[in-house]
């Protein structure tokens, strides 16, 4: 009775082996262009098969056992001679030279990098990273008509403005202006307007109330209430700083060709006569709550828009 020590590795590994190569069979036809390699797998497990069967008829009829050697001999020869088929498989990409992650050295015919694979086969690259990329370097959400469907910290205001509402309290008042200019013409709004550069919002505050007014709010009694985000489908995007006061001083300007500023009783406010986001939001804002506002307007139209009320908690 003869010995067959390769016989018996190869038994104790062929199971083991199969599935592996299985395995990897599988993984391999995830990938569009594997036609080669997953060919050479199998006739790598052919190869392994085949020499397999040759040492169990060398055990059966009990042959000489240095003819295991032979046949494993002539299977390594076979795979050295053909190795460009029965081994296609690189470590490193062919055309950059960098090293493959693990998914490119098993499956990709022409051993390239993911990033040369995308630079040759560019209908293959993930598409949503494809469109958050568009996205980012766009920044252009000027097509978006739902407030759900932009990613708000994406966002970035082109344009940066202030909105202060002057209460008086006793009288249940509200300092208002009529627009007579500008960007909504003919509306009621808080006195306001853009921010200047190297101008804190602040300082614009305090500035839009006395051009417009001529009431003088320090910044000590500046509330703050929040801000509001403006996505214009015209592609203009704006943020505008809310705020209000209880204290002043100064004189009421008269009506000028600007404006025409009006102590508005608040429990009679006109809100059909104010952007439209205004009834969302205003009645809240006058009663001190802390919010945050998401708009999309096309020109004066509101097409949607939301408002989070910030509780101390959140
Ligand atoms: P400026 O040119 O002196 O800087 O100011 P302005 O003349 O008042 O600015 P504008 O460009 O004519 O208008 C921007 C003002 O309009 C600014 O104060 C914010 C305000 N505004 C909007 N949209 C909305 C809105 O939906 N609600 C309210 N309450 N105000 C708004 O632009």
């Amino acid at each position: 009775m003869h010995d067959y020590p390769i016989l018996k590795a190869f038994g104790d590994a062929f199971t083991f082996l199969m599935l592996l190569l299985l395995f990897l069979n599988l993984q391999q036809r995830k990938h569009k262009h594997s036609y080669v390699k997953r060919r050479a797998l199998l006739l790598l497990a052919s190869m392994y098969l085949s020499a397999y069967i040759f040492l169990i008829v060398i055990e059966h009829f009990q042959l000489p056992p240095y003819l295991e050697f032979v046949v494993l001999a002539v299977a390594i020869i076979l795979v050295i001679i053909f190795r460009k088929i029965y081994f296609p498989f690189r470590l490193k990409c062919s055309k950059c030279g960098k090293k493959m992650d693990f998914n490119q050295a098993l499956s990709s015919d022409d051993n390239l990098c993911i990033d040369c694979h995308y630079e040759k086969y560019p209908d293959e690259r993930p598409k949503e990273k494809e469109e958050k990329k568009v996205e980012v370097a766009e920044n252009d959400f000027s097509n978006f008509d739902k407030v759900s469907m932009i990613d708000w910290d994406l966002w970035e205001a082109e344009e940066r403005c202030t909105l202060l509402y002057l209460m008086d309290k006793e009288n249940n008042k509200v300092l208002l202006i009529k627009k007579k200019r500008g960007m909504g013409k003919g509306l009621i709004n808080g006195p306001g307007g853009h921010i200047e550069l190297e101008e804190t919002k602040y300082e614009a505050a305090i500035r839009e109330m006395k051009e417009e007014t001529g009431l003088t709010v320090s910044r000590d009694d500046l509330i703050d209430i929040g801000s509001l985000r403006f996505q214009f489908q015209d592609g203009l995007s704006m943020i505008g700083y809310v705020f209000i006061a209880y204290k002043y001083s100064g004189t009421l300007l008269e009506e000028t060709d600007e404006t025409e500023p009006v102590w508005t009783n608040i429990s009679s406010l006109d809100y059909s006569k104010m952007w439209e986001d205004d009834v969302m939001w205003l009645p809240y804002a006058l009663e001190g709550k802390k919010l945050e506002g998401y708009f999309i307007f096309s020109g004066e139209k509101m097409i949607d828009g939301k408002v989070d009320f910030v509780t101390d908690e959140s």
